[in-house]
């Protein structure tokens, strides 16, 4: 038999480890691993229930996607509202995935990064176009939850790559620009996207379709609390019509390094007597794929100066001006891949012998040059 004492001795202790536990467990990175195993032991997800406030598994309802029928004779057009669309989403970034893994995911997914509904017409051709410099890392989580998230919403949709040759500073609105110009040359897009690499939407009624006027989709990121910085952001992720596009004459094309392109491109959606639209802060939510500042793409110091000038400069510079040269496009299975040269702020470069395009990686004497 045990004395009272020893018996108070263990409840303390069984107490003292109870308190461990729970000081654990209310850790982030605890709270995680109790999310996932309260996950695996719910059944419900993707029957159209109320979803958990960490979302669903973006691959849950895929399954019926693939066993649709196939057409018979014609095709009728998608429902208004995809019925594949279930809300939030888990977004995590496990190490290990590789893009064998996302494309065994997405066997509906052909050559380019190209997809359509099996089983209806769809009411959408959208776009995506994603400037990329040795970011291939985020690529394969964004290619990750992009596909079957584009998939749920029944669009006709393709994934484009634009990869800026060279090591010379980045500019990411004129890759834009060559985006926009590569992927109408592939198909008559009623909608482009304008996608980070590092931004994964967490939430599947963010639909991306184009609306009346250029849409601002990123409102809600979570490295800004899930709350718009400021009103004319227009940073991360926008959607325009081909249409919204011209009439803003595109994107600059001088704004070489970080920061005030996306800013210069807000101004010009009102300078085309547009006016930017968003969906809500509960569903244009975004994860950020955390990453320093890259090499090559330092703050431009320019910016300020560029932006006070939009006003005159945005008929000059844009769309109409943007001169590159492809150096390769290729049909993927996930995406199509083009890779441009965009040359630097004194002009394009055109290699000696035009036919015979220099390795991306090779950086002009000049180049470096300008860059020191
Ligand atoms: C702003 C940047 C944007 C950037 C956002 C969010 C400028 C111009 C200065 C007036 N704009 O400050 O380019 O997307 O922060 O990081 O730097």
């Amino acid at each position: 038999m045990l004395s009272i004492q020893s018996k108070l001795r263990y409840l303390f202790m069984f107490l003292g480890v109870q308190l461990v536990v729970m000081a654990l467990l209310s850790r982030e990175g605890y709270q995680k691993r109790v999310t996932y195993f309260i996950r695996i032991f719910r059944k419900s997800e993707g029957a159209g229930h109320n979803l958990s406030v960490s979302g669903s598994d973006v691959y849950a309802n895929l399954s019926v996607l693939s066993r649709a029928p196939p057409s018979s004779e014609v095709m009728t057009y998608c429902p208004q509202t995809s019925p594949y669309i279930r809300g939030p989403i888990h977004v995590s970034f496990p190490s290990g995935l590789t893009l064998a893994q996302v494309q065994r995911k997405n066997p509906l997914v052909v050559r380019g990064g190209r997809y359509r509904p099996p089983d209806c017409e769809s009411r959408h051709r959208t776009a995506i176009i994603i400037p990329h410099r040795n970011r291939e890392h985020h690529l394969k989580f964004l290619l990750y939850y992009i596909h079957p998230f584009l998939q749920r919403q029944q669009l006709n949709y393709g994934i484009y790559i634009i990869h800026q040759a060279g090591n010379y500073t980045f500019n990411r609105a004129k890759l834009m620009n060559v985006g926009f110009r590569e992927a109408m040359r592939d198909e008559d897009w009623d909608c482009l996207f304008f996608h980070d690499v590092d931004l994964i939407p967490e939430d599947d009624r963010n639909t991306y379709v184009c609306d009346a006027n250029p849409k601002h989709a990123a409102i809600a990121m979570d490295k800004f609390g899930y709350k718009l910085p400021y009103n004319l952001y227009f940073g991360g992720v926008s959607a325009l019509t081909p249409l919204h596009y011209l009439k803003m004459n595109g994107f600059p094309n001088n704004y070489w390094g970080w920061g005030g392109e996306d800013d210069d491109i807000g101004v010009r959606v009102s300078l085309g007597g547009m006016h930017i639209t968003r969906p809500s802060v509960k569903v244009g939510r975004y994860k950020m794929i955390k990453h320093k500042l890259d090499k090559g793409n330092d703050i431009n110091p320019k910016r300020f100066n560029m932006l006070s000038k939009t006003r005159q400069s945005w008929k000059l510079d844009g769309m109409n001006t943007a001169e590159y040269e492809i150096i390769s496009r290729k049909y993927l299975p996930l995406y199509t891949n083009i890779t441009v040269e965009i040359g630097t702020e004194a002009g394009l470069h055109t290699p000696p012998a035009a036919a015979q395009p220099a390795p991306p990686d090779s950086a002009k004497p000049d180049q470096k040059q300008l860059k020191s």
